[in-house]
């Protein structure tokens, strides 16, 4: 087996403030576990590593939002998280979490580093401070308008829309995420990594070195930081939640998250070597080591300008080989929201599809947004699962193991001489292992998914031409020829399939009887078709090999269960209209003058009608105790006439009169809207005499 190349592949820690979504899978977590699968089939040292990213402001708005600990926060999703990329059979090595012991020891230790190598700038800065929560704003904890493309939610330490890294001072318009007050300037001490002294160096290893290699989504949004200046970063945070700043001076600051993180990688590493009695450091400082970094598009500054910046200035770890970050995924034509519950979550899908996690893999990968933003569709997930997985991949393997148990009692039957057809069908399946390399090693994985339906499309296609169902009554010679060629190909698509469709890769070994079994425990393995065999072997499954009984690999999904999901997203959406409705920010402030000018009454509907050409207007005869007069309203669509006659309603009586359509309306009533997008009146809950000042 070809151990020349190690293999340190990272995937983005997620921020443990809820579940993960179809958004991180497609964008992150099956690419790097398809990559991690690969890497470990073609023979390598891989080291796959994760874990919970729980020292982000996000985190702590949850908390205050759930009025629990940030502590309970992460406890809570990082359960969740864990468990669920088990169950979707992502491989960690080791999935971690920041807030261990061992993370805060090694995050502590590398910052101390650079500070005694005076790798950072200390600065007594001003930063926007929210008087009210008595505290500084930084990343989520303040949002603007990027100065970059004038996105209004930009974040304090960045822009999600163009990517941009950002300090808070630089937002336009900046707002507490906590108050919603206008922030101001307050003095405070922070250390900054000098981005623009590591300059030459990036411009060097990425522009000029051999970053050609890097996709050109990474390469040319890098290519734009550098070429716009960098400049020094704020690697400390005035915040009581994350690792605190392990120097004299730092109390009462922790290490900004994003400083921290990427530390992470090199702490799960640790952690896995010290439960493994391994060695961490080859797989962090080994020159032979390939570092890989699986993120989506909006960490690319990070991963690729920082946290190397940090690796160069420590001087001892090697430098990541590729970030094949992923563009995002929208749901339904609409951006994935955690906030607005716009998303398919996994622990969700897998309680609605049990046993059917390859169907998603498989969709997220044939539809992954590699190069641009992407649409995932129930529509398509359905399309995907039955006219490709059912239709080909798993109709070619029933048909095959349904012939082979029917003719032959499950022996793999002895060929005789191969016709021309015979020897180009194995001649291409030789082909498909490296077919499929060559798209992996470039990232490009809804490729080599595609290959590998394409291999099954093959098999399917060998059938359909030579037809062995016919021929087993005039020529049966042929027939066995024909069948244990086509076992061959099902034997290359259970090795093949293993990064993309894991769980059905594994069924298809238990199928073709990869290993022998006795009581279900396994006595030998009689075939073990690897995938540097599926090249090299012309017999993968050898004749007199005994294979088991059919069972499907996938099953058709109907109408019934896509509509059940759409209706979710549906009632999502709905949920948000209403919660948009709800608290608008307040006004800004009036003087208690400004107050007493408003005269508010008591009035009584003594009349209603719909004004002529309409939809919205109601014009009313109001008595206000004064008078009675007539005010026209914009409520026919939530009341007819007949229902607001009578009703006791509050009126603003000394408003300047309007012409509304040729009527004169005098006052206004006061209603509100609820959360539903329902009119209801503000009006006394009893029944008064119609002139009451409300005061
Ligand atoms: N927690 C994920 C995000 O920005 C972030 C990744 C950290 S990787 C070191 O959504
Ligand atoms: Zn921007």
């Amino acid at each position: 087996m070809n151990m020349s190349k190690r293999y340190t592949i990272t995937a983005a820690l997620p921020y443990t403030n809820g579940p993960i979504h179809i958004g991180h899978l497609a964008g992150v977590y099956v690419p790097a576990d398809i990559y991690a699968r690969f890497k470990r089939l073609t023979g390598h040292d891989v080291l796959f590593v994760c874990g919970s990213d729980e020292h982000g402001v996000p985190i702590t708005i949850k908390a205050k939002k759930e009025g629990v600990t940030p502590q309970d926060i992460v406890d809570k999703y990082h359960a969740i998280i864990k468990t669920s990329f088990e169950d979707f059979g992502i491989t960690f090595d080791n999935y971690s979490r920041t807030s261990a012991k061992i993370h805060h020891d090694t995050a502590s230790e590398f910052f101390k580093t650079l500070y005694d190598k005076h790798e950072f700038v200390e600065e007594v800065t001003e930063q926007l401070y929210d008087s009210e929560a008595n505290q500084f704003l930084a990343d989520r904890f303040v949002i603007g308008t990027c100065p970059k493309c004038g996105n209004e939610e930009a974040y304090g330490d960045q822009c999600e829309n163009c990517g941009t890294s950002l300090n808070a001072t630089d937002l336009i318009n900046p707002k507490s995420a906590i108050t919603g007050h206008v922030p101001t300037l307050k003095e405070t001490k922070h250390w900054f990594l000098p981005l623009n002294k590591h300059e030459n160096f990036l411009k060097e290893w990425i522009l000029k070195g051999h970053k050609k290699d890097w996709k050109p989504n990474v390469y040319g949004q890098v290519k734009s930081w550098i070429d716009d200046g960098l400049r020094p970063r704020a690697v400390t945070r005035d915040l009581d939640w994350g690792i605190p700043v392990p120097i004299p001076g730092g109390e009462g600051k922790v290490l900004y998250v994003w400083f921290d993180a990427p530390i992470g990688y090199i702490s799960a590493t640790k952690e896995w070597a010290e439960a493994n009695g391994k060695d961490w450091e080859p797989y962090w400082k080994d020159d032979n080591t390939k570092l890989v970094h699986f993120i989506g598009k909006d960490n690319i500054v990070f991963h690729c300008i920082i946290f190397p910046s940090m690796l160069k200035a420590e001087g001892s770890y090697i430098l990541p080989d590729n970030v094949p970050a992923n563009e995002f995924l929208n749901l339904e034509g609409n951006k994935l929201s955690t906030s607005k519950n716009w998303a398919v979550w996994l622990p969700d899908y897998l309680k609605d599809f049990p046993n059917q996690q390859d169907v998603l893999r498989y969709t997220l990968t044939a539809n992954a947004p590699e190069t641009k933003d992407n649409d995932f569709t129930w529509k398509d997930f359905q399309a995907r699962n039955n006219n490709e997985l059912v239709a080909i991949f798993g109709n070619f393997i029933n048909r095959v193991v349904v012939l082979t148990n029917k003719y032959y009692n499950g022996i793999v039957p002895n060929p005789s001489e191969y016709a021309q057809v015979d020897q180009e069908t194995l001649a291409a399946v030789k082909a498909y292992p490296s077919v499929i390399e060559s798209s992996i090693e470039r990232y490009r994985f809804r490729e080599a998914s595609q290959e590998l339906m394409n291999l099954a499309r093959l098999g399917n296609k060998y059938l359909a031409d030579e037809e062995p169902w016919k021929l087993i009554k005039t020529d049966e010679a042929r027939t066995k020829t024909i069948m244990f060629v086509a076992l061959q190909i099902a034997s290359a698509l259970a090795t093949l399939s293993e990064p993309f469709l894991p769980f059905t890769s594994e069924k298809l070994k238990n199928i073709l009887r990869y290993a022998m079994y006795h009581n279900s425990e396994v006595i030998s393995s009689a075939v073990e078709t690897s995938w540097n065999d599926i090249s090299k072997k012309d017999i993968l499954l050898p004749s007199g090999h005994q294979i088991g009984k059919a069972e499907l690999l996938f099953s058709k999904i109907e109408d019934k269960t896509i509509q059940e999901q759409l209706d979710k997203l549906e009632a999502s959406k709905k949920a948000n209209e209403a919660a948009k409705k709800t608290i608008e920010p307040q006004k800004e402030i009036i003087t208690f003058e400004d107050f007493t000018k408003l005269d508010l009454r008591v009035g009584t509907i003594l009349e209603a009608e719909k004004m002529p050409k309409t939809k919205k207007l109601l014009v009313l005869k109001v008595d206000t105790g004064i008078d009675t007069r007539t005010i026209v309203s914009g409520i026919a669509e939530s009341f007819t006439p007949e229902e607001v006659v009578g009703k006791q309603v509050t009126v603003l009586v000394n408003l300047a009169p309007r012409k509304l359509r040729g009527v004169e309306s005098e006052g206004m009533i006061l209603m509100t809207e609820t959360p539903e997008g329902k009119l209801v009146f503000v009006n006394p809950d009893t029944t008064v005499n119609s002139g009451l000042q409300i005061s």
